[in-house]
């Protein structure tokens, strides 16, 4: 068999690629960049990234390409494979019949590291052509408390930026640094558009940026506050981690050469309050919606997929499984899953008016299912701190309230406990932690489980919680079996078994 002639991803050879990948519809040299994004990980580049290079080719209008910027030298490795590439990189779309639709994006127009110059960055998002400054953070990256909504001004990183403005290590800086320049120069603000999994992503940021910046300069702070819109918005789209095997499946089966390439779902969807002060890509005309209050749709994103992620996350890899498919085939897993849903977050969440839950709930077991898309537990389970604070704990939070149902997110609390404490599955073979708060948690869970449980004072993450003795009694004996090497999926099917 002759050999695949192997092409380097680039704008030259756009042209000459084989004709089953899918090239941007438009002239990439008019493109111009309206649109600075902080954050280029997968999930921007199978989302907004996505969103727009298909608006582009679908309206022709050109206004509205994409400056990538990484902040941290971890950045580089992105940055220096994006510039190799003229920017390019292909989306893998993965069906779940196997079919792999492979497309390369053309809505990036650059890409600035910020550690390498902060002004160049900060000047870029003051410029002019910047409509839209896009975040895509992680939870994480907000550095908030989110059980009281604080930002938090201990973090060494903050006080280094508040006290050198000029060179910020952290997005706040370097937001506010550009929002200042644009003041004093008597020009409107740019649009801020968070792309985060959190509640309210809007107006999260705009609370913290405005705390940030009035430690600064009052007059700052109100003028953001005033001017600056934030709409929320609910993004979705599994994007599991590229593995070498995609990009060996690129080389050897298409014969395209690209360095990191994504992987991603069939499924997408983006749900936008639209508040932009200097306009937006109308990427409702391929696909997006604009609505005047996203509430309904976030919570239910959040809650219902991100929490299941979460759920299956912990339990699965005590149990040793290792992707998100491998969980949803086993039946235990899969009732357990649809447990969750049914009995402790769907009577929890707000009206949905003209969204079909059942049909919803559904469509994210399939989706969870998608043996293609391998999504590792182990992407899952990276800084679970903000995660459960931000997808698990209001549903058990309002399940106290309402006196319902808590006892699967308690069984799934208890399984992050002995995860925190073991780093290892159930059978001992270790799992990796990747967390901000990993060695604090480390500690607090292998305290005894007596009485108030000190995993659970964790108070940015529970809350309330330990104040309540149904919930504590249930987590401790919980965790009690986990330790006492009850398997977790006993566990589970004890549980299943009382939660009618
Ligand atoms: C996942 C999300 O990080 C997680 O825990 O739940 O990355 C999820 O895959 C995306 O939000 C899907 O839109």
């Amino acid at each position: 068999m002759p050999s695949l002639n192997v092409m380097a991803l680039n704008d030259k050879n756009l042209k000459s690629l084989p004709n089953n990948v899918i090239v941007p519809k438009y002239d990439r040299k008019l493109v111009k960049t309206g649109i600075v994004h902080v954050g280029v990980g997968g999930f921007h580049r199978s989302h907004q990234a996505f969103y727009t290079d298909e608006y582009m080719g679908h309206t022709g209008d050109l206004r509205w390409g994409i400056c990538g910027v990484g902040l941290r030298e971890a950045d580089r490795k992105m940055k220096d494979i994006l510039e190799n590439q003229d920017y390019l990189y292909t989306l893998m779309v993965k069906h779940s019949d196997g079919r792999i639709e492979n497309r390369v994006i053309g809505s990036l127009t650059n890409f600035l590291l910020g550690c390498d110059n902060p002004q160049v960055v900060i000047d870029k998002m003051a410029a002019d052509e910047t409509k839209i400054v896009s975040l895509t953070i992680t939870e994480a990256g907000y550095n908030y408390n989110p059980a009281t909504g604080e930002f938090n001004f201990d973090n060494p990183d903050v006080k280094h930026d508040l006290a050198h403005p000029e060179a910020p290590r952290l997005v706040f800086g370097y937001l506010v640094a550009a929002l200042k320049q644009r003041k004093e120069a008597g020009k409107v603000p740019f649009t801020i558009q968070s792309c985060d999994n959190i509640q309210h992503n809007g107006d999260v940021t705009r609370k913290i940026l405005v705390a940030y910046a009035r430690e600064l300069d009052a007059d700052l702070a109100l003028w953001i506050e005033r001017e600056v819109s934030f709409p929320n918005a609910m993004v979705d789209r599994i994007t599991p981690v590229t593995t070498p095997s995609d990009i060996e499946y690129l080389r050897s089966e298409i014969g395209l050469e690209d360095k990191w390439p994504v992987t991603c779902e069939k499924f997408l969807q983006w749900v936008i309050e639209d508040r932009f002060s200097q306009g937006r890509p109308d990427w409702d005309k391929v696909g997006a919606q604009f609505v005047p209050d996203v509430t309904p749709y976030e919570t239910m994103k959040i809650r219902l997929l991100n929490a299941g992620h979460t759920v299956l996350g912990m339990l699965g890899s005590l149990h040793g499984y290792k992707t998100i498919d491998e969980c949803v085939r086993d039946p235990v897993f899969a009732e357990f899953l649809t447990k969750f849903m049914d009995e402790e977050v769907t009577p929890v969440l707000p009206p949905l008016e003209g969204i079909d839950l059942s049909a919803y709930k559904s469509t994210l077991l399939e989706r969870f299912g998608n043996p293609n898309i391998k999504d590792a537990l182990s992407r899952i389970c990276l800084d679970s701190s903000s995660k459960v604070a931000t997808f698990l704990v209001p549903t058990v939070v309002e399940n106290l309230k309402r006196k319902g149902e808590f006892r699967l997110s308690a069984l799934t609390i208890a399984a992050w406990c002995y995860y925190s404490a073991m780093h290892a599955d159930q059978a001992g073979n270790a799992l990796e932690v990747n967390d901000a708060m990993a060695d604090e948690l480390h500690e607090l869970a292998r305290q005894p489980s007596e009485g108030i449980p000190a995993f659970l004072t964790v108070s940015s993450i529970f809350g309330d919680l330990p104040k309540h003795e149904g919930f504590v009694a249930d987590y401790n004996s919980f965790v009690d079996g986990l330790f006492a090497n009850v398997e977790v999926k006993s566990l589970m099917q004890s549980v299943l078994q009382v939660v009618q």
